[in-house]
């Protein structure tokens, strides 16, 4: 069993509860145990301005699945969410990114992990620091220091 991160995001069609039935349906997969859930944070958009606020949090589950049927399974959860589809780049109903997968680097064609902007995205660092404050990086770097080099910009959901 590893300890895998993944992000959870969405700015379409009710967010929140875009949020809560991803992870009810991943808790509900026979491999793989949800183990911590962060609180859920509005955060302004990365990238184009003219979409929704976001709704991010932070998952750890506990899997065997290798990290390509990981991803399998997060696809499948996020094309479950996906039946209206989208009108503008960047707005999405559901984003399942694979964070950290135990203390492994991937880098294959559907694969990369560290997910390469997490060090720089405030809606995942905040919320990772949440469940797991004293995570260190496969690179070495502990999270406590990473966070310093970002601005907490988010607002809590409630
Ligand atoms: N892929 C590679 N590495 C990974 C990984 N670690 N986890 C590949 C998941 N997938 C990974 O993903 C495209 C391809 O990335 C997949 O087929 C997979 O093989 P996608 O979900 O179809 O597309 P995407 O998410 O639009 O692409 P991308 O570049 O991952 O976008 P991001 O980085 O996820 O950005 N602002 C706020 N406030 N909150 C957000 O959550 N999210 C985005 C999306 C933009 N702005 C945001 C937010
Ligand atoms: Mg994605």
């Amino acid at each position: 069993m590893v300890s895998v991160y993944i992000g959870l995001g969405s700015n379409l069609q009710g967010p929140e509860q875009q949020l809560r039935s991803a992870l009810e349906e991943l808790a509900a997969h026979p491999g793989i145990e949800l183990a911590a859930v962060s609180s859920f944070y509005q955060s302004k958009p990365v990238g184009p301005q003219d979409q929704p606020d976001y709704v991010n949090a932070v998952a750890e589950l506990r899997t065997a699945l290798p990290p390509e049927a990981l991803l399998d399974v997060l696809q499948a959860t996020e094309n479950q969410h996906n039946r209206v589809r989208l009108r503008h780049w960047g707005e999405r109903t559901l984003d399942l990114d694979i964070l950290l997968y135990g203390d492994q680097t991937l880098n294959t064609p559907r694969l990369i992990v560290p997910h390469k902007e997490m060090c720089n995205r405030s809606f995942v660092l905040y919320p990772l620091a949440e469940i797991a404050p004293q995570l260190t990086l496969p690179d070495g770097r502990r999270l406590p220091d990473v966070l310093r080099t970002v601005t907490n910009d988010l607002l809590p959901l409630r």
